[in-house]
Formats: C-alpha cells, sequence, structure tokens
C-alpha cells in the first residue's frame, strides 16, 4: 500500500520488545521547533509507554539537523545508552541546502552506526512545506516521532539479542 494512505505511526504494540533497563539518548534539532518538538513528544512517550524509565531518556537539542550527528555522538559518548534517536526537519527552500544538510546527516548517522555497532536512528523529515511537516509530526500521516522510537526499540532489542547469549559450538 502507498504510503500516502496510510498512517504508518500505527502499529501492533504487543510485537514490540520489552525495553525495561535500556536507555536511549534523543537529539533534536531547534530549527523548525514546532514540528520537531511535536515529534519529540510522540517519541518520548511511545519510549515511556514501552517501559523506559524517565532516567533512562537522555535528551539534548543541537541547532540545526546539520548538528545531529555530532550531537549523537556527544550524547554517545557520555551515557552508556542502547539507541540514540535524531529528530529534525528540513524543509526545501529555494537553493539545495536541504539536499546537503539531508545527505550529510544520513551519511554521518550511517557512519556513527556501522563505526560502533550501536542503532543511530535518523528521524528527520525532509518535506517540501511546513504543511507536509505538520501532517507528519501528529497529523493525517502520523507522527514519525513515534516512529522513530519503536524502530530504536526493535534496534535495541535486536542488538541485545544479537550480543547475548553467546551459543558455544554448533
Ligand atoms: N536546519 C534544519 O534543521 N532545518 C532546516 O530547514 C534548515 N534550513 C536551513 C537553511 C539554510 C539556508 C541554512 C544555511 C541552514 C539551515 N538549517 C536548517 C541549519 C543547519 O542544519 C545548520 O544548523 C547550520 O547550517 C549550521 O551548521
Amino acid at each position: 500500500m502507498a504510503s500516502a494512505l496510510k498512517n504508518l505511526s500505527s502499529y501492533d504494540e504487543a510485537s514490540i520488545p520489552s525495553v525495561e533497563g535500556m536507555s536511549f539518548g534523543i537529539v533534536v534539532a531547534e530549527w523548525n521547533a514546532k514540528i520537531t518538538h511535536a515529534m519529540y513528544e510522540g517519541c518520548y512517550e511511545t519510549l515511556v509507554k514501552h517501559g523506559a524509565k524517565e532516567e533512562n531518556i537522555h535528551t539534548i537539542q543541537v541547532p540545526g539537523s546539520f548538528e545531529l550527528p555530532t550531537g549523537a555522538r556527544l550524547i554517545a559518548t557520555k551515557h552508556k545508552l542502547d539507541a540514540v534517536i535524531c529528530l529534525g526537519c528540513v524543509i526545501k527552500g529555494e537553493t539545495k541546502h536541504d539536499e546537503y544538510i539531508n545527505n550529510a546527516v544520513a551519511m554521518g548517522l550511517t557512519n556513527l552506526s556501522i563505526a560502533s555497532g550501536q542503532p543511530f536512528i535518523f528521524g528527520v523529515l525532509t518535506p517540501n512545506n511546513e504543511e507536509q511537516a505538520l501532517e507528519r509530526a501528529g497529523g493525517k500521516h502520523g507522527n514519525k516521532g513515534i516512529e522513530a522510537a519503536v524502530t530504536a526499540i526493535r534496534m535495541a532489542a535486536l542488538k541485545k539479542e544479537m550480543t547475548s547469549n553467546p551459543k558455544i559450538g554448533f
């Protein structure tokens, strides 16, 4: 089904692994704060709903989305985290700034994930205008902050599963 016809923030809550004892970092860009703060609320509430303790959720703000990878690295260095979620909104303008920022953030978070083996989640909206952004920050296309939290939980659980209880022999 085309994503335009579906609210992607609806998910089967029972299928989400427990996050008991897990820690998360959230990095939020201040640019387009109306959007990113709505995404943050959805993200934070979703982590708490699935059992994350408030003291195990660490949040920082960075000026713009371009700074998300650096913020992510700083928060991951300061705290022992199971996943880091990066939230931003880069609205297309008359020039190509959005392409440079979006590509840099995607590459930065990919590099961090691969180099560390830790999940760094790309929760960045790349809309053509504010209306499209609002539709994805609590509007008709759901809240991408919720989806970023669900992805973080699933990746943190996967990492835990893959790195604990090593099988000895075959
Ligand atoms: N940051 C965002 O998070 N969203 C934006 O829509 C956005 N638009 C920008 C447009 C221009 C022309 C520039 C120069 C920066 C923009 N930024 C935006 C800020 C960017 O992510 C970063 O904070 C600054 O470029 C400083 O490194």
